[in-house]
């Protein structure tokens, strides 16, 4: 066979194995090889059953989404219709992540082994797709429309007990079994007379579910969040339709153009953008294997609030030890409760039981001393935004943290080379910017100084995967990648409040576009009284000089009900108007959703060219992970850098132009070359 799938013989029974690392994508050349195994399998007179399986970690994991959006023949449907049509038996021995594809390689055999811990899924959603290989007409013929809707739509794997309860799969095995198992059950087979099993074909659930007239509209109902803005899901249900309605390859030919579609769609342009930048993050140019890594088994966190909270939390959920600093003893209890807290509602929720709770907390050792922090590994600090106190903060940390430990800031815009300097080792120093709430939030910025060093950076990028996050390479500059691209966005909302804007109109508008909540209601739930923009012309200010803080004190632009439903403030519209007249600033009538949309995106996509110029971030795709990450940026927009590609450079360069903002050198650039960031 060729170079990714082996075929060897024994007992009549023919071992097809796949060998295509990492995950064992079904790329053109397994394609080939596999319709090549197929021919062979059909024509070889000594082969009279046959195993699918694969080397290494897993089974396919999917199609090669690398290869998108091109398809080369063959494809893959026309290959796995070729194994199921043989006339010998065809067995899926299946380990690791059956995804995509691969799940649908398994669905044309004619039987299905797995091993224990297995998981089987099919994901393509969440790359704005369908399975497209047959995986819609096969998978509700064997267990059922319901169920194959539920594992399409939300894209969630299931695992290998689950399967076999659904009927997905006929054995489970412990995986050092596999093999054994799969040969077994071939050699049964070929010794068997009579139809093999086909989930091409009609079945009892083919026949109860034409009997079910409400089986969509109950999906829908049930998944209904899911429908929010992207495409794909009712291409999903259109494809499942047609499989309870429509012979199989009537049905097939319905997938394969609503495949198709999808596959040329901006949405799932984007989401793939965003599947391989999420995976891009972790890697930095001159960081390798090669780079010596920190052994992180003790962390110090000076800081009790909110934010030194919720970090504590993420280093106790790795199982690592932290000690945490405050200054007074209220203040630490204070602390500590709040994270108490949180773990017994998580709790109350079954995720934990009353012992790993007691557990955690026991990882949480508070103090009132800092000197308790010398045997530490790391130490991050978390005290309030003022450079005062942290250049106290690190120059007294300083003369406690024992030689060898990483010191960290957990600033969201200050300058970690000024705080670096205030050290004796500046080298060893680095940002490390969590998101509130800390222990949610996946994204950390790992802020780079200009003396920081290459292991240090290194077990930076490491901990965010260690904490399950995704760690994102920074330089310095004010308010990082997340908070300086998102500045001209809270900007330009409230310049368009003043110039007569309706808040909800601003809102509105924005969630069209997928994000959960727009603007200006953002900045009420951030806090006003912690963001800050200076040199603008804004209304947090006054509004925090009227004690309006937002959702947490008194409502901010909105007022808020027990429900935190929010209501434009009359006390805040009083504001604007005040703000107005103070800058004789005019108003014009109010912008449409389409105008709101470019004249608060525009400046971030500008914002980000700048970010990328200046190399403080490493990627176009860093930008948007960034955004999505930590600002909840819509996925299926591929975030700002991947949108404004496929909005088009030009039109943002003459829309900045219009709007009186200078292009940034690289966008102008960019647009003029027909060049993209993405
Ligand atoms: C599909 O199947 C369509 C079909 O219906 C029919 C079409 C007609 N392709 O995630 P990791 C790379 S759509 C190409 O870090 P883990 C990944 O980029 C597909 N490359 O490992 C990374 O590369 P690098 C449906 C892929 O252990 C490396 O493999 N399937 C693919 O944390 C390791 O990945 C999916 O959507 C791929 N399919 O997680 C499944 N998959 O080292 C997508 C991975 O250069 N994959 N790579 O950065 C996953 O969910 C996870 O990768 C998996 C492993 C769970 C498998």
């Amino acid at each position: 066979m060729g170079e990714t799938v082996t075929v060897s013989v024994d007992n009549g029974i023919a071992i097809v194995t796949i060998a295509n690392p990492p995950v064992n994508a079904l790329g053109r050349a397994v394609r080939q090889d596999l319709d090549a195994a197929a021919d062979r399998i059909a024509s070889d007179g000594d082969i009279r059953a046959a195993i699918i399986r694969a080397d290494g970690g897993t089974f396919p994991a999917g199609a090669d989404i690398a290869e998108f959006p091109d398809v080369p023949a063959p494809l893959h449907g026309d290959v796995f219709d070729k194994i199921e049509a043989l006339h010998k038996p065809v067995v899926a021995a299946i380990h690791g992540t059956a995804l995509g594809g691969g799940l649908e390689l398994a669905l044309a055999c004619h039987f299905r082994v797995a091993a224990e811990g297995a998981k089987m899924g099919l994901p393509e959603v969440q790359l704005g797709l369908l399975p497209g290989a047959r995986g819609t007409q096969r998978l509700p013929r064997l267990i059922g429309a319901e169920a194959a809707l539920g594992m399409m739509l939300t894209g969630k794997p299931i695992d290998a007990a689950k399967a076999l309860k659904a009927g997905l799969i006929d054995e489970l095995v412990p995986a050092t079994e596999l093999d054994d198992k799969a040969f077994e059950m071939a050699t049964a087979l070929m010794a068997k007379d009579g139809p093999l099993p086909r989930a091409s074909q009609d079945s009892e659930w083919t026949r109860k579910d034409r009997d079910d007239p409400q089986l969509f509209d109950r999906v829908k109902d049930a998944h209904g969040r899911l429908f929010r803005g992207v495409i794909a899901p009712d291409a999903i249900l259109t494809c499942v339709k047609a499989a309870v309605e429509l012979p199989f390859d009537k049905g097939a030919e319905v997938e394969a153009s609503e495949f198709a579609r999808l596959l040329s769609s901006d949405q799932s342009r984007a989401l793939i953008h965003v599947f391989f930048a999420m995976r891009e993050t972790a890697k930095v140019p001159g960081i390798g294997r090669e780079t010596p890594l920190i052994d992180i088994k003790s962390v110090g966190i000076i800081g009790a609030g909110t934010m030194g909270g919720g970090i504590a939390m993420c280093f106790a959920n790795a199982g690592i030890p932290v000690k945490l600093v405050e200054v007074k003893a209220e203040a630490l209890e204070r602390g500590l409760g709040v994270i108490r807290k949180n773990y017994e509602n998580t709790a109350k929720k079954g995720r934990l039981t009353d012992d790993q709770v007691e557990s955690l907390m026991n990882s949480i050792a508070g103090t009132l001393d800092m000197e308790d922090l010398s045997d530490v590994d790391l130490v991050i600090e978390a005290v309030f935004e003022s450079m005062e106190i942290k250049e106290k903060v690190f120059t007294r940390l300083d003369s406690i943290a024992k030689q060898g430990a990483i010191l960290a800031s957990n600033t969201s815009f200050l300058d970690i080379n000024h705080i670096a300097a205030m050290t004796s080792r500046p080298e060893m120093v680095l940002g490390l910017h969590f998101f509130s709430p800390a222990n949610v939030m996946p994204l950390l910025e790992v802020v780079r100084g200009d003396k920081s060093s290459d292991s240090v950076i290194a077990t930076g990028m490491k901990l965010g995967k260690t904490l399950r996050k995704t760690p994102v390479l920074a330089g310095v500059c004010d308010g990082f990648i997340a908070n300086r691209l998102m500045f001209p966005y809270m900007v330009a909302s409230q310049q368009m409040l003043l110039r007569g804007t309706p808040m909800q109109d601003i809102d509105a508008a924005m969630k069209q576009y997928g994000f959960a909540m727009g603007p200006i209601a953002l900045l009420d739930l951030i806090g006003l009284d912690v963001i800050d923009f200076p040199g603008e012309i804004t209304m947090t200010g006054e509004l925090v000089k009227a004690e309006r803080r937002g959702q947490k004190l008194n409502g901010g632009f909105y007022d808020y009900d027990e429900k935190r439903r929010g209501t434009p403030a009359p006390a805040a519209l009083e504001i604007i108007e005040k703000v107005r007249a103070a800058h004789g600033i005019e108003t014009a009538p109010p912008l449409q959703a389409d105008e709101i949309l470019t004249g608060l995106l525009y400046p971030v996509v500008n914002e980000g060219a700048r970010i990328l110029e200046e190399g403080i971030a490493l990627r176009a795709g860093d930008i948007d992970v960034t955004a999505i990450l930590g600002y909840n940026w819509p996925s299926y927009q591929g975030g700002p850098m991947c949108w404004a590609d496929i909005h088009g450079l030009d039109r943002i360069v003459s829309g900045l132009e219009k709007m009186d903002v200078q292009p940034a050198p690289l966008l102008a650039e960019k647009a003029a070359s027909g060049g993209s960031f993405t």
